[in-house]
């Protein structure tokens, strides 16, 4: 897979994909990166990619001639690249998206700035997407989310370290606990379970774990996990316990 990300500000990447999985990703042949400069497609003596608002208020917005030109110039090399645009006006970034995306050969991903990007832009990207509700300064960080979202579902990027089969949100659930020596640290010691060797215990025990979680801090979530018949009756008991307790 090719990941191209158009930015104001080239350097933000220069560290991050270097490191970890992201480093290693490419060094496997899974993906190659390309950063490359907006201000490279600016034509004027000031390289300017930012102007004043039409109508008037604060900040500037992203101006579209560089924007275009860029993307003009990633699609006559490819026209099949998928062309998305970070914004947090955009549709939010799930992992369902972050899959659909890995399945692609080709993503240009654009880092929005300033108080934002001329909306006609829209006629030129293929989607918008945020990475949630709340506001981050430029679409850099957002298009490092997505990028580490999709690598890592590629093809033996991961690896024997994690399975992407298992993740929360893959499953529907938030992930269950996990545990390493010691045993007890400060007093706080390791459910036994996990240390009775009862492997069908265990897998019980981390079911209920992710289900209990999910409740706590995720209700919303549940109605959309995969729930088995064993998984709904173990809720079933814990609604019913937490009512008790309200009432
Ligand atoms: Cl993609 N960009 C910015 N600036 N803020 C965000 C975002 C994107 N997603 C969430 N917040």
């Amino acid at each position: 897979m090719r990941i191209d990300i158009l930015t104001l500000f080239p350097e933000f990447f220069a560290s991050p994909l270097k490191q970890s999985i992201l480093r290693r990703a490419q060094e496997q042949g899974a993906v190659s990166f390309r950063v490359i400069d907006l201000r490279d497609f600016t034509t004027d003596r000031h390289r300017t990619a930012d102007d004043r608002p039409y109508g008037g208020g604060p900040g500037m917005v992203m101006k579209l001639e560089p924007l275009v030109a860029a993307i003009r110039a990633v699609r006559a090399e490819d026209e099949a690249v998928r062309v998305i645009l970070l914004t947090p006006a955009g549709g939010l970034l799930t992992q369902k998206k972050v899959q659909d995306l890995a399945g692609r050969g080709h993503l240009l991903l654009i880092c929005g700035h300033y108080e934002g990007v001329d909306d006609r832009l829209s006629h030129y990207v293929d989607e918008e997407l945020s990475i949630g509700d709340y506001v981050l300064t430029g679409g850099e960080p957002a298009a490092l989310v997505v990028a580490d979202a999709v690598v890592r579902l590629l093809p033996a990027v991961l690896g024997c370290e994690g399975s992407a089969a298992e993740d929360s949100f893959q499953t529907g659930l938030l992930d269950h606990p996990h545990y390493t020596r010691p045993r007890v640290f400060e007093g706080h010691a390791v459910p036994e379970v996990l240390l009775s060797g009862d492997h069908a215990a265990v897998a019980r025990w981390r079911r209920q774990e992710a289900i209990k979680r999910t409740l706590r801090r995720r209700p919303e979530l549940l109605s959309r996990a995969a729930l088995s018949p064993a998984d709904r009756e173990f809720l079933a008991r814990l609604t019913e316990i937490s009512e008790q307790q309200d009432g």
